[in-house]
């Protein structure tokens, strides 16, 4: 069960962050207001919240996400992929000294970023992308199975993230779309294929007893009620049109 998530207000220079989407600028003001909604939700589903207030020195800082990995015996800090985010950490990193007596590190010339490692179970997928590069997986990896914990990479062709295109829900459940599908890597699991028209929603978040998704994507949202799952919807449109998704948002331990 998760106890704590670590989120961080939208800057107002968010609309200058990185994209690569063509759906327009954010607006501010939604922004706010939908992480607003984001919040109500993880407090819904039993979590407390640490807010952090808008760092203006980094448009992209709400997402949170990449700046860590954690689970329940370490905290790794990471050290981000692009240049314009990096410093992003520096602040995460002083909330989770208080909650983690052992914190490591991702050391140049590694990069890597929290959106590209995905954890099932004992078992972590490391997608191998323009932001987290090979040095930075091999970091990882040595780091992780130090705590007993097994590592497999993963390369990426198009998406941004390893969790753009995929989201373990639990009960051996893999959401999947787009280069993913098919990948033998992932032949074990009970695979939930998603149409391109909603490879968006695919980044969907298992928080204790609910499944939290973008808003909108119906044919997503039936797959896994009928799995059997409960499912609280986030209005996600303003961070969509910056490359973000639900798990980018927060830092869940
Ligand atoms: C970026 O390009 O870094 C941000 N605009 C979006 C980061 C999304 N993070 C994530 O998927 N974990």
């Amino acid at each position: 069960m998760f106890k704590h998530a670590i989120v961080r207000k939208p800057a107002r220079r968010f609309q200058e962050g990185i994209t690569s989407s063509n759906l327009g600028k954010p607006d501010y003001n939604k922004a706010v207001i939908q992480h607003s909604g984001y919040i109500e939700t993880l407090k819904k589903c039993g979590l407390k919240i640490i807010s952090l207030i808008a760092d203006e020195t980094f448009p992209d800082s709400t997402f949170v996400e990449d700046t860590a990995v954690v689970n329940k015996d370490l905290a790794i800090i990471t050290n981000l992929g692009v240049s314009s985010r990096r410093g992003e950490e520096v602040e995460i990193r002083v909330v989770l000294e208080r909650f983690y007596d052992n914190i490591e590190y991702i050391k140049k010339p590694g990069t890597l970023e929290g959106g590209d490692i995905l954890k099932v179970d004992n078992q972590y997928y490391i997608g191998l992308s323009k932001r987290t590069n090979k040095e930075g997986a091999k970091q990882l990896k040595v780091i992780l199975e130090r705590y007993g914990y097994s590592c497999i990479t993963v390369q990426l062709v198009n998406v941004l993230h390893l969790k753009t295109g995929i989201a373990y829900i639990g009960d051996n459940n893999l959401i999947l779309t787009g280069e993913f599908i098919n990948n033998p890597i992932f032949n074990e699991f009970n695979i939930i294929n998603v149409d391109k028209d909603e490879s968006y929603a695919v980044n969907c978040l298992k928080v204790n007893n609910y499944v939290l998704i973008a808003k909108g994507f119906k044919k997503l949202i039936n797959s896994i009620s009928n799995l059997g799952y409960k499912i609280l919807e986030i209005d996600m449109s303003e961070f969509r049109k910056m490359d973000g998704g639900l798990s980018c948002l927060s830092i869940r331990f």
